[in-house]
């Protein structure tokens, strides 16, 4: 199954990117924990490969913490500057500050070599649509200024943000990318929001959550879904299992696919099924080939 999504009005944004790139020192990479690898845009490192980088790990909150931890560590290892969060929460955010300052230490002290006083600095804040980017810039800045929504395409331009005297952010508009290089990319992106929900196969995609879960998570499917989800390593069984439970069943007694895969979405995107996280830093060669 192929999920692909890149609508025009993101290559327009990306060519907003490209012209504000050099008026900026820092790239802030905001990436959703559930699924690191699938939720960074790869073209990213090609147009900003000479900025102080830093990684925020947001939506923390519904991630499995133990992966997250080592999936920070290994980035840690690449040269990036991370940080989990929640970016509704103010005290989560305010370690960001003096991330953007360790990450442009040499450029400041560049500057001062050259008799440049000023300390100011300068940060796009980049990633993927719906991953929580506005939501970030309020909780940081105190206020609602920029627009949120649970929904991917909330932020249609670019727009400059004052934090204090001496960091400006430019929050930007989501964007995905022309081709995603494994089909899992495009799965991960959707099961988080991040791709328009109308244009989604939604059985298939739980049929690969559950597919996933059974693997990886069985007893969040128990402690959810009840008992008889106990032992079920087989997907369609679990669905079959889930609907009965929850009653999704049609007039004539079929199983109403579609009703509880919205279902299992939901309870996923709310973390009603628990802390989960959709890639295993050590598994992700061998998962990106499971077959969907
Ligand atoms: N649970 C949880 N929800 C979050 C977190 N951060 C953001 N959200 C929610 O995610 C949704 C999307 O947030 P936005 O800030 O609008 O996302 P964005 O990246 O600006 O999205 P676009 O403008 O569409 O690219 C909102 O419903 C937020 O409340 C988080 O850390 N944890
Ligand atoms: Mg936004």
């Amino acid at each position: 199954m192929k999920i692909q999504w890149y609508p025009g009005h993101m290559a327009k944004a990306k060519r907003k990117m490209k012209e504000d790139l050099p008026l900026v020192d820092a790239i802030i990479e905001v990436i959703d924990s559930r699924c690191p690898n699938s939720s960074r845009n790869p073209e990213i490192d090609i147009l900003a490969k000479d900025k102080a980088r830093i990684m925020l790990f947001n939506k923390a909150d519904l991630a499995d913490p133990a992966r997250t931890k080592s999936f920070m560590e290994s980035f840690r290892k690449q040269g990036f500057y991370t940080m989990e969060m929640d970016a509704r929460s103010r005290s989560s955010v305010k370690g960001v500050s003096k991330l953007v300052m360790e990450s442009c230490a040499e450029l400041l002290e560049r500057k001062k070599q050259k008799g440049i006083l000023s300390q100011s600095i300068k940060a796009m804040v980049l990633g993927i649509p719906n991953v929580g980017k506005s939501t970030f810039i309020n909780a940081y800045v105190g206020k609602a200024t920029a627009k949120t929504g649970n929904k991917p395409g909330v932020t249609k331009g670019a727009q400059w943000i004052k934090i204090g005297k001496d960091l400006q952010l430019l929050d930007t508009p989501g964007i995905t990318w022309p081709k995603f290089e494994r089909e899992i990319v495009g799965l991960n992106l959707a099961l988080i929001g991040s791709i328009n929900d109308e244009i989604l196969p939604i059985e298939e995609l739980i049929f690969y959550l559950l597919k996933y879960l059974t693997r990886y998570y069985g007893s969040a499917l128990v402690s959810r879904y009840g008992e008889t989800l106990q032992g079920k390593e087989d997907a369609l069984e679990a669905m079959d299992a889930i609907a009965v439970k929850r009653a999704c069943i049609k007039k004539g007694g079929d199983i109403d696919y579609t009703k509880v895969s919205r279902l299992i979405l939901d309870d996923f995107r709310s973390g009603r099924l628990g802390r989960i996280s959709l890639e295993h830093p050590m598994k992700w060669e061998e998962d990106s080939q499971m077959e969907v």
